[in-house]
């Protein structure tokens, strides 16, 4: 079974539709291993946006992603790091296809409900930024 990180995002979580998005992921057929609401701090944010440190809108990123709670989980399934991206839909809502989570639930680009893993490096590097083994029930 395939693993991947999510974070619903602080605007999902605002809007109430922690439960509808969880609600997807889990008719799916996709296995919850491990869920905890957080606030994102400054530095883990760097960690887990690594990648993007330096770009135009890392601090509009960094600033979103620290402005309130957060719901970090780990998922689990037959190809579930590209079945998750798939029900996520793009990054931009308006490019999202119809009915999924982002065209539902998503602002902007920026503020845009969930994150996911987008490969099975980045799902394992991602998922031990917000757990350790003994909380991944598997
Ligand atoms: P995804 O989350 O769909 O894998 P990435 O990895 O390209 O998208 O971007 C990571 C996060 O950075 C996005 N979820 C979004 O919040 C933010 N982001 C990416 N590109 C932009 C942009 N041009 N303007 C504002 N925020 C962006």
């Amino acid at each position: 079974m395939e693993k991947t990180l999510v974070l619903i995002k602080p605007d999902a979580f605002k809007s109430h539709h922690t439960g509808d998005i969880i609600k997807r992921y889990e008719d799916e057929g996709l296995q919850l291993l491990a869920m905890r609401m957080m606030m994102m701090t400054k530095a883990v944010a760097a960690k887990h946006y690594e990648e993007h440190i330096g770009r135009p809108y890392y601090a509009e990123l960094e600033s979103f992603m620290t402005s309130g709670p957060i719901v970090a989980m780990v998922l689990a399934g037959d190809n579930a790091i590209a079945k998750v991206r798939e029900l996520n839909g793009k990054t931009d809502p308006k490019e999202a296809a119809p009915g999924t989570i982002r065209q539902l639930y998503a602002e902007s680009k920026g503020c845009n409900a969930v994150h996911a893993s987008d490969s099975p490096v980045s799902a394992e590097r991602e998922i031990h930024i917000f757990f350790n083994e003994a909380e991944i029930f598997d």
